[in-house]
């Protein structure tokens, strides 16, 4: 048990489907202080029509930011533990020897549409699936994409032993153990909603073999030590624990919230998808709750995060490279939020659950077609559809807003909001101005502060999350938008 006075130092390696971060976290008078010391772009590859990621660069970054953090270390400190988390769905199958044995599909490739279609059309298979483990049938289930791998490449149940998903394999780069944790298994559309063993019914309709996987680990389970080539005898990292964090970033994110004990604060993780959600001891089942898209994913400790994935800025990401002159800089977004925010609000919005805008050729295009359909105007110019979005997705919150309270019978109070969405004035206005509650945003890089939360828990330095939560609200800057009438 380390001893408390003492400051602390652990390592973040968060990784996200456009960029990762290396974060160093120092832990000293019950307060968390990050120094980013790496960050990297990440993108998925197309060949020949398929989507990859491109795992040896990221391995490559992380262990870039690794020595960064060292380096960034005071004298004679050492860093006493490291987790990882990542964003969720997609997976690695390894044989034995831990050997790639799969090329790594990113989850907006569109190999899942004919099994997505199949199972949409199946009235009771699909209420069978969503009873046995509480996900909707949406594109980037692993279930789906596994499904294809296993129909298409049916020697694959020869050549592989193992399915990890990816905070799991990099865990085991890390520490040299296989493991699935709780939170990604939970993204998989492929574990029991009422336990945390993985679903024979699901398995068995995708037709998945149960061997490739073992049963999932709590968050905070330690992995042991750094594998000896990564530590190269630096006394800095002798001594390093992996620690198995939520490896899922949504899970790591919905951690760090310093939220009401009362659980009254509904939760937005806002970047390149919008998390909305909250934390719940039961899930939210039945028809209405599908219908609505509800994904009853796991907390580290095994409860749930019913939420609702609204599409998020993935649709201003993708609309940004369509313009020749869009803002990189603090200064240049702060242009255009202030220029979106003085048009008059849009006549129509989009319907943010149409799935044409997951993944097309171009973003602006997709827009266009999708108002012309419904005979809305096009926006003129950046501005226009940088307006358009940010209400777009407020009002998508708020309606899932609406369907949680419906379902699980709650009344919400405040709207907590992390990650880069939580930046844009535009987006908190519109949310909060949609669903009648005051959005409060903080200035937190969430899915690296619950990663970090999950270390210092496990290694014995703060007791729990709840004192975590509290310790870190009482630090934190907070902006508060009241909901303003229309
Ligand atoms: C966010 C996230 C979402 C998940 C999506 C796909 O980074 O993890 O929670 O549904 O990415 O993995």
């Amino acid at each position: 048990m380390p001893n408390m006075a003492r400051t602390l130092y652990s390592v973040a390696l968060d990784f996200g489907a456009t960029s990762g971060r290396v974060i160093l976290g120092q832990w000293a008078k019950n307060r968390l202080t990050l120094n980013e010391v790496h960050r990297f772009p990440n993108a998925f590859q197309t060949l020949n029509g398929h989507d990859y990621w491109d795992l040896g660069t990221l391995w490559h970054e992380a262990r870039v930011g690794l020595q960064k953090a060292v380096a960034a270390l005071p004298r004679g400190a050492t860093l006493a533990s490291i987790g990882v988390d990542c964003w969720g769905v997609d997976f690695v199958l390894l044989n034995d020897a831990g050997r790639l044995v799969f090329p790594v599909h990113a989850y907006r490739d569109n190999r899942s549409q004919p099994g997505l279609q199949r199972l949409a059309n199946t009235r009771a298979a699909l209420d069978r699936i969503y009873a046995a483990t509480g996900i909707p049938n949406v594109f980037y289930n692993s279930s789906l994409h596994l499904e294809e791998t296993v129909a298409h490449c049916p020697a694959i149940t020869d050549l592989a032993t193992r399915c990890l998903f990816l905070p799991d394999y990099f865990n085991f780069l890390l520490s040299g153990r296989m493991e699935n944790e709780l939170t990604i298994a939970s993204t998989s559309q492929l574990l029991d909603v009422h336990s945390t063993q993985w679903s024979p019914t699901a398995l068995k309709y995708f037709r998945i073999p149960p061997q490739w996987f073992t049963p999932p680990i709590l968050a905070g389970t330690s992995l042991g030590r750094l594998r000896p080539s990564l530590t190269q005898t630096n006394p800095a990292l002798a001594k390093t624990r992996v620690i198995a964090v939520p490896g899922h970033d949504t899970a790591a994110a919905y951690d760090a919230m310093p939220a009401s004990p009362d659980g009254d604060d509904l939760f937005l993780s806002s970047g390149t998808w919008s998390l909305v959600g909250f934390e719940s001891a039961q899930p939210v089942l039945g028809r209405e709750a599908m219908a609505a898209r509800i994904s009853n994913e796991r907390i580290g400790d095994g409860r749930y995060r019913p939420l609702t994935n609204v599409i998020g800025l993935w649709l201003l990401e993708g609309t940004l490279k369509d313009f020749a002159a869009h803002p990189t800089t603090d200064r240049e977004w702060a242009t255009l939020i202030k220029a979106a925010e003085k048009l008059p609000a849009p006549a129509l919005l989009l319907n943010v659950n149409d799935p044409t805008f997951a993944n097309p050729p171009s973003m602006r295009a997709a827009i266009d077609a999708h108002l012309k359909k419904r005979r809305g105007r096009v926006p003129a110019d950046l501005a226009g559809y940088t307006r358009l979005i940010c209400d777009s997705l407020g009002r998508g919150h708020a309606d899932a807003m609406r369907a949680f309270e419906r379902m699980a019978g709650k009344k919400f109070r405040r709207i907590l909001i992390v990650g880069g969405g939580s930046k844009n004035r535009l987006l908190c206005q519109a949310t909060a101005n949609a669903a009648g509650l005051p959005v409060v945003s903080f200035a937190l890089e969430g899915t690296a502060v619950g990663n970090l939360a999950s270390q210092l828990i496990a290694i014995g330095a703060v007791k729990d999350l709840a004192t975590f939560r509290r310790h870190l609200g009482q630090n934190l800057p907070q902006t508060i938008y009241a909901p303003q009438p229309a």
